[in-house]
């Protein structure tokens, strides 16, 4: 137990009232009788990735337009600060790192709203009540979709909409081709360090590597067992549009970037320097030259001008920050820049911990991953907490208060052109980044995502009016850095309208969790603008006089029309009607909150009550479309139509069984047909399969994901690496632990019978409580209730329902 939440739990494990439930005996009895092995106390240092090979910088060269991942790269090992980034080869010879930092975009702000769009909505919804899909189709694509070459079809290096690229390569050539012998590697996940050590020449070599969030700074550590023993050239490089030269004792690498419209984009800055114990140092052309020395430490430290600020976005003093970074890094000892970093890492690392077996980890990770991807037992407990602690370290290293959000590969990215831009998709992923937040204890490095929403509420705004003639603010299935909002450039897949209502749900997630009004006041302006745009969007069905919406998509799946055309394009399709329902419930529930009652919110009201609402079809599955339309893709990777099952709430299996039992049907129906092919396709089935309680089918889909999507450096696989099935994987496992979606707090709700021991400690729950869990032959033996803020814990474990209440930063021990 550690952090936090054991502090306040060991002072205050007694405060708890006494109410038995009147299964205690019965579980008691099981415990005693129960033959399984139980959980001791495990060594956290289990929580390394570790390697007997490096990842070989020399076998593949990373191609530059190819939307596949050079094979050493998804070898390498990931570290970062949220701004800065690196992935670590550790080959002997020569080492690479490749860097990032998380503002190198190409492009720039461009208009991309269409003046077309508007007059031809009102045709088109005509033409889709008419059942002529294929001309609605044929006219959506000519008038619905943004101006210019949008998003380039995903490959926008070179268009305005840009790409999230690589920030170059730090080199580090030891000038060897001698064999070495006792080959380590790993990342240490407790200390978010990467140690690399080998013997070569009958010298023991060890390299240390972390970066710093107090410091700015990638910091690395080179030490020798033999005096004189450390010899390289080190240089930095980048694909193109990059300058190395030797300044006074500094290695800079600088460039422009492309703006995709055949002009100069932001402007970068890398700066390495170095400190030796013994030997020398030299700082010339294009190189960082170390000769004989006993101990070397490296600091880099990089930005750009780039600034989250819509309409410039340009003006940080990139220059002098970095400088600054160097100067005050190398004013500390290693010791104290390392002891600063691990402090202030665990702080968010130590809060959550998971154990599911007592064995220590003898295996090296890529051979544990294929032993468990070749065995037909799909059983390996220390994986699944790797897995899971992963998420929570990729999310710590990626996305901290005020730097941008975790884009599609978080911030690692070795590519000009990234697959997909390394962009923000709005139609599951970027949520899907952030699902993990709240309820793995990291609500902190949640609040990136708000900042991008506030700073596409502006461009949104203008989408919103000249497309829809709509009141608020838009935006369509992706956003970039530059306030990118209108439409896709294909409407097939860019006509996904409901990309605001899904990401404005995670400020009420947000507050629920933390219970923050003043957050809630502030981010508030954003849950209203995109009501707005809803309210307005929104038209009766001239059947039905129910509030639909259209012409859109339900991401990104096809249907067979009634007119006999594959379409896309339809009216009200259940996922916008699901996120719309969610984001009018948000609105309703922050008004309360904020204490507003006013016409707004009562037409809000009355609007939520007028919508179509789930539709079941006549095999008892939930609808994807308005109507019981036969989908192309049986199996296709989204399940948007389950939304309100996962992340919302309108669907549950408690409040709302038919429609549960409806959702489940579509599940079991997608997945029966090859659904959850994908990474993040795989881990949304983890969270949909907890939320039905379903904990054996969770793990299995966990199971798909750790055989065919995960690589060696456990890095999710569309393929090729996308982050969210990471976070999305964590997510789940905690929903199999853990759920508050609704007024209970569900123990253990979907337990796969694998798990027959274990201990969860520091999930968080809405209403501002964090519990610590602990089971054995899979019954709850022990549950710890902390409150942060104060109040009524309704908890459910199984059938039995309690309502204990909590005073603000008294634990509960919950009486079972
Ligand atoms: C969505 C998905 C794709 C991919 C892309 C980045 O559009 O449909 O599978 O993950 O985002």
């Amino acid at each position: 137990m550690q952090g936090h939440q054991l502090e306040v739990n060991t002072k205050k494990r007694n405060v708890g009232k006494t109410i038995f439930w009147s299964f205690t005996l019965i579980a008691m009895v099981t415990l005693l009788l129960g033959s399984c092995e139980s959980i001791t106390n495990k060594e956290i240092s289990n929580l390394k990735l570790w390697y007997n090979q490096p990842a070989k910088v020399s076998s593949v060269k990373t191609s530059k337009y190819v939307k596949r991942n050079d094979p050493e790269w998804l070898e390498a090992l990931p570290i970062g600060n949220g701004a800065l980034g690196a992935m670590v080869y550790g080959d002997v010879n020569i080492e690479r790192i490749q860097l990032n930092e998380e503002t190198m975009w190409s492009g720039s702000p461009d208009d991309n709203d269409n003046p077309v769009a508007l007059e031809a909505q009102a045709k088109i919804r005509k033409l889709l009540f008419e059942g002529k899909y294929k001309e609605a189709t044929a006219l959506t694509r000519l008038t619905q979709v943004c101006k210019g070459v949008g998003t380039g079809h995903g490959k926008g290096a070179n268009a305005p909409f840009g790409c999230y690229q690589t920030l170059g390569d730090l080199w580090l050539d030891f000038e060897k081709e001698s064999t070495y012998q006792n080959y380590h590697r790993e990342l240490d996940m407790e200390n978010a360090v990467v140690r690399v050590s080998y013997t070569q020449e009958g010298v023991n070599y060890k390299r240390e590597l972390f970066i710093s969030h107090p410091d700015q700074l990638m910091v690395v550590k080179l030490t020798a067992d033999k005096p004189g023993s450390i010899s390289f050239k080190s240089t930095l490089t980048r694909p193109e549009n990059f300058k190395t030269i030797a300044k006074k004792d500094q290695l800079v690498m600088q460039g422009t970037l492309s703006n995709g419209k055949g002009g100069k984009g932001l402007q970068y800055m890398t700066r390495l320097s170095a400190i030796n114990k013994n030997g020398t140092i030299s700082y010339k052309d294009s190189n960082l030259i170390v000769k004989n020395a006993d101990e070397v430490i490296l600091y880099l430290t990089a930005s750009t001008n780039y600034i989250l600020d819509h309409p410039n976005y340009v003006g940080r003093p990139y220059q002098s920050l970095t400088a600054e970074n160097i100067k005050l890094g190398k004013e500390q000892s290693y010791d104290q820049i390392l002891k600063s970093h691990i402090k202030e890492y665990k702080k968010y690392f130590n809060r959550v911990s998971l154990q599911l077996t007592s064995s220590l980890d003898t295996i090296p990770t890529d051979i544990r991953l294929n032993l468990f991807k070749e065995s037909s037992v799909k059983s390996d407990l220390h994986l699944v907490e790797l897995l899971y602690q992963y998420g929570r370290y990729l999310l710590i290293s990626s996305s901290r208060p005020g730097t941008m959000p975790a884009n599609l590969q978080g911030i690692w990215a070795n590519q000009i052109q990234t697959p997909w831009n390394g962009d923000y998709h709005t139609d599951v992923n970027v949520q899907m980044n952030y699902w993990l937040a709240e309820v793995a204890n990291l609500g902190e490095m949640h609040l990136p995502l708000f900042d991008l929403m506030e700073s596409i509420q502006k461009p949104g705004a203008k989408t919103a009016k000249i497309h829809y003639n709509a009141k608020g603010w838009v935006v369509h299935p992706v956003t970039n850095v530059w306030g990118f909002t209108s439409p896709g450039e294909k409407s097939d897949w860019g006509m996904h309208v409901g990309g605001g209502a899904w990401l404005t749900t995670h400020i009420m997630e947000h507050y629920d969790f933390s219970l923050d009004k003043e957050f809630l006041k502030e981010r508030f302006p954003i849950l209203k603008g995109s009501t707005e745009f809803y309210m307005d969007w929104l038209i009766p069905d001239p059947i039905t006089d129910k509030l639909i919406s259209g012409p859109s998509v339900s991401p990104e799946n096809k249907f067979i029309a009634p007119d006999g055309s594959i379409s896309k394009i339809c009216m009200a399709p259940a996922h916008d009607q699901q996120v719309i329902w969610q984001l009018f419930q948000n609105y309703i529930d922050a008004a309360k909150v904020l204490g507003i009652d006013d016409d707004f919110l009562i037409d809000v009201q009355k609007a939520q009550s007028q919508l179509q609402g789930p539709k079941i079809g006549k095999d008892g599955r939930l609808l994807e479309w308005n109507e019981e339309f036969e989908e192309v893709e049986k199996g296709h990777r989204h399940i948007s139509h389950l939304f309100a099952l996962h992340p919302g709430f309108q669907i549950d299996i408690v409040k709302t069984p038919k429609l549960a039992l409806a959702a489940k049907k579509s599940l079991d129906f997608r997945v029966k047909n090859g659904g959850g092919h994908t990474g993040w396709s795989s881990a949304w089935l983890i969270n949909q399969y907890a939320r039905l309680g379903e904990g054996d089918n969770a793990e299995k889909s966990l199971n798909i994901l750790l055989t065919k999507r995960i690589s060696n450096n456990l890095f999710g696989q569309h393929p090729p690496f996308q982050i969210d099935a990471n976070f999305g994987a964590t997510a789940g496992i905690s929903e199999m632990l853990l759920q508050s979606h609704t007024d209970e707090i569900r123990l253990l709700p979907a337990l796969p019978s694998q798990w027959k021991n274990g201990e969860v400690k520091g999930l968080c729950a809405r209403g501002g409580f964090v519990v610590d869990l602990k089971w054995e032959a899979g019954e709850l033996v022990n549950a710890h209730i902390y409150s942060k803020k104060g109040g009524v814990a309704k908890v459910k474990y199984k059938n039995k329902i309690i309502s204990i209440d909590i005073v603000a930063g008294d634990s509960v021990s919950v009486p079972l």
